[in-house]
């Protein structure tokens, strides 16, 4: 068994990147789902760090233009920038909860001043858009652009200076919904994409493999886990729902493979919205999924490669 970094737990209840109520209320129902018990049940140390605090809709400043509410994302991102960069100093994984994606603007800047970072970017949408070509305005289809140094200055400048991720050191999987431009974006860009295309026809376990090949090299590693990846009959808490997602068991294989080839140093679990959900069956999806990524087995036997 792998040694077992410590884990932090933060959450930051930021519903300010889209515009649908009750994604705020993810890190309470990931919590209510016991992720923290679940992880001390495989060994890890868990500190819940609490909250960001994240102003409400009514009362966030805007500016933005084409992205809604850009002041306060920026603000909120900044907060969590800081308190992630002192928890990767630190030598511990953090576990991020959202939120809409749009916290992910700041949790990668943070971690990633620890040293470079791959970043696999687990989601139905690409989440590449700028406030150019952004059908919505909506700030959480924005994050990966802004991490790569792509759209407006307030967004790419929570990282300091210059990008937080190089293009080349970011792998997409299990796109499903890409925007006209947004695509343009990508193939300028250079970024890895695994649709669910490739997926149906090759398999997740050789879409992991060849993600994984990519990135490892890599010092430091960060998975970003929209649960909109998942098909929404299984996770119907989601915003932004697209038919023809992950399996319940593509979810726990692309987990299951990303932990045995050696896991992840910073986590996202992002876009879970108790509102829309059933019963909290998507925040309980997600504690098992982190379970996978983070060393749960089917059975504990020692493992004989095929
Ligand atoms: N691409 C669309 C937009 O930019 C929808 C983005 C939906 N985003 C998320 N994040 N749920 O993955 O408006
Ligand atoms: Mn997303
Ligand atoms: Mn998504
Ligand atoms: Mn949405």
């Amino acid at each position: 068994m792998p040694e077992r970094p410590p884990v932090a737990i933060l959450g930051v209840p930021m519903d300010l990147g889209q515009d649908r109520r009750g994604v705020d209320m993810g890190p309470s129902a990931i919590r209510y789902a016991r992720l923290q018990p679940v992880l001390e049940e495989l060994g890890y140390r868990v500190s819940d760090l609490g909250n960001v605090e994240v102003p409400i809709p009514e009362v966030a400043s805007g500016g933005g233009g084409k992205a809604w509410r850009l002041r306060a994302v920026r603000e909120v991102c900044l907060q969590v920038a800081r308190r992630a960069a002192g928890a990767a100093r630190e030598g511990m994984l953090p576990v991020f909860l959202g939120g809409d994606h749009s916290v992910s603007i700041g949790t990668v800047a943070g971690v990633r001043t620890a040293g470079r970072t791959g970043v696999l970017w687990v989601d139905a949408h690409a989440d590449f858009n700028t406030p150019e070509t952004s059908p919505s305005g909506n700030i959480h289809g924005m994050p990966l652009a802004a991490l790569t140094g792509r759209g407006h200055p307030d967004l790419v400048g929570v990282g300091g200076e210059g990008a937080s991720v190089r293009p080349e050191d970011v792998v997409l999987v299990g796109l499903r919904s890409v925007d006209r431009e947004e695509k343009d974006l990508l193939r300028e860009a250079g970024v890895r994409v695994y649709t669910m295309k490739d997926i149906d026809a090759y398999g997740v376990a050789a879409v992991v493999r060849r993600a994984l090949d990519h990135l490892s090299p890599l010092p430091r590693l960060h998975l970003s886990l929209d649960l909109d990846v998942v098909d929404p009959e299984v996770a119907p808490g989601v915003g932004t729902p697209v038919r023809g997602g992950l399996t319940y068991r593509e979810a726990h294989l692309l987990m299951e493979l990303v932990s045995e080839a050696g896991g992840v140093t910073s986590l996202d679990v992002v876009e879970v919205n108790p509102i829309l959900d059933s019963r909290n069956r998507t925040a309980e999806l997600a504690v098992e999924l982190v379970a996978s990524l983070m060393g749960r087995q089917i059975l504990e036997l020692p493992r004989r490669p095929l």
